[in-house]
């Protein structure tokens, strides 16, 4: 197994999240590697790391004061054996190969888990959203688009939000997309209803995040009522992680973005969350500025030089980590740990160091991947992508009780694969195990392609 980790880090000696999304998976399918000598004959794993497809493009653009920019546009079209290409779209500075690589090697197996037919694939920009007018972001989106067109489709590559990418980008993007082509197909999701969207798509990630937590709460007959709640992120699936946890009787009493965090003893109850949603989803301002409004809460900025991140650091019986890759390090799990926590359900991609998950593991944590946990999202984007085909839309509810029941049957499946390779239990083995299953026999179905 170590062969293939050389393999790729020859190859791609810079891309360290690639290095570490593609370790922890091959690390957890070595007894399904053993079990099947024809994997390793038909050299899948090295099929699986080297991406179908991956385009780098420039995108110039000009802000509101006549300036030229340049960014750089990506889209990794990792696997399509189960389904045309399917994830979000990044915009953030520190967007580059190795996380567009990393972010569409685990879109593949989170996208087999949710039992809908969908490839894996992920794109963005190094482009940086924040203090830029809607002008200056709808610029930047028609000239991404105006490369991207060309490689996307309905039925070929479908791209969706991710950070940095909300419903204002889905629109711009779609708008141009459907100009350039003269058609109006469902090549986006993520879309306003007024124009294709689902209902639900927003909330998904969260609250199929949410959902998982309370499947792995129920294995010890708990539930989520009166559990105090730690939550990082304050972007959208933070929000809607923090909604339905509010309405299934837990306490939430952190949020943060990239500058810092909030801790709010007294809990952030739906009525603080709206004004929440207001500051990052209108007025697109700082967390900071809850404890304006709340005296309540206590804001710490973020300290490069600490080697721990202290909303990690109180007292709590969940742990949703909603921001970004790497965001809990060993000394914050091991924080966590002694704090209480025994539930970490992972709304983020990655957010965990393998450090930190080798914590949770030996800890016997009800432990979440998020290529389990946040597969929510891109189900009910699925689900648009079902919606827009048959031209018709589904109701609220009929939305969230195909999500309920995804994100049940991904819990199932997770332990059920745990079990059948003898780590009853681990749900990153078991996530990673089922995904990689279904995927590579589908590839050996189609052939050397
Ligand atoms: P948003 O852009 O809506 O929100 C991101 C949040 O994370 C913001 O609060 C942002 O702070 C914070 N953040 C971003 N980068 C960093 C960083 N480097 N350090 C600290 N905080 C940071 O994105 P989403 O809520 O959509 O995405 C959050 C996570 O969930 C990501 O890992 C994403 O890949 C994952 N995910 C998203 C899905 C979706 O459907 N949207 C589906 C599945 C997973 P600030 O405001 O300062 O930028
Ligand atoms: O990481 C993810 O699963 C997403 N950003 C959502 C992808 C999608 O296509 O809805």
């Amino acid at each position: 197994m170590t062969d293939i980790m050389q393999i790729v880090k020859d190859r791609d000696p810079q891309e360290n999240e690639f290095h570490q999304a593609v370790h922890e998976v091959t690390e957890s399918i070595k007894p399904v590697m053993d079990a099947n000598p024809e994997y390793r004959q038909q050299k899948i794993l090295q099929r699986l790391v080297e991406p179908e497809r991956v385009i780098i493009f420039r995108v110039p653009w000009m802000d509101d004061q006549g300036e030229v920019h340049v960014n750089r546009g990506f889209r990794v079209e990792m696997n399509s054996a189960i389904g045309p290409y399917k994830g979000g779209l990044r915009f953030h500075p520190s967007v580059n190969l190795s996380i567009m690589k990393f972010l569409a090697f685990e879109q593949v197996f989170k996208n087999a888990l949710t039992t809908l037919p969908m490839g894996g694939g992920k794109g963005g920009s190094d482009f940086d959203p924040k203090g830029k007018s809607d002008t200056e972001v709808m610029r930047f989106c028609q000239g991404f688009m105006s490369e991207l067109y060309r490689h996307i489709g309905p039925d070929t590559d479908v791209p969706a939000g991710d950070i940095g990418v909300g419903a204002r980008e889905i629109g711009y993007l779609f708008g141009m997309y459907k100009k350039l082509t003269n058609e109006f197909t469902g090549v986006l999701t993520g879309k306003s209803l007024n124009w294709g969207g689902s209902l639900i798509r927003p909330e998904a990630t969260g609250y199929g995040s949410v959902y998982f937590a309370a499947e792995m709460l129920q294995t010890r007959s708990q539930t989520l009522e009166g559990k105090t709640c730690l939550v990082s992120g304050s972007g959208n699936v933070a929000q809607y992680t923090t909604e339905k946890l509010i309405e299934l009787g837990a306490k939430v009493v952190t949020l943060s973005d990239s500058s810092g965090s909030i801790f709010d003893d007294e809990g952030i109850d739906a009525r603080k969350l709206e004004w929440i949603k207001q500051l990052k989803n209108v007025r697109r301002g700082r967390i900071q500025e809850y404890t304006d409004q709340y005296a309540s809460a206590v804001y710490t900025p973020f300290d490069p030089n600490l080697d721990h991140n202290p909303l990690w650091d109180h007292n709590a019986d969940c742990a949703f980590p909603s921001a970004t890759q790497n965001e809990i390090n060993a000394t914050d799990a091991q924080n966590l740990i002694n704090n209480g926590v025994y539930v970490v359900c992972e709304g983020a991609n990655m957010p965990t160091t393998p450090k930190g998950v080798d914590v949770f593991l030996q800890n016997n944590l009800l432990y979440g991947p998020g290529k389990a946990a946040n597969a929510g999202g891109v189900s009910v984007s699925g689900l648009e992508m079902s919606q827009n085909s048959m031209r018709l839309t589904w109701t609220r509810k009929e939305v969230d009780e195909r999500l309920q029941i995804i994100m049940r049957r991904i819990h199932s499946t997770c332990l059920e694969a745990s079990e059948q390779y003898g780590v009853g239990g681990n749900y990153v083995h078991g996530a990673n195990i089922a995904g990689f299953v279904k995927v590579v026999e589908s590839m050996l179905d189609q052939g050397l392609v």
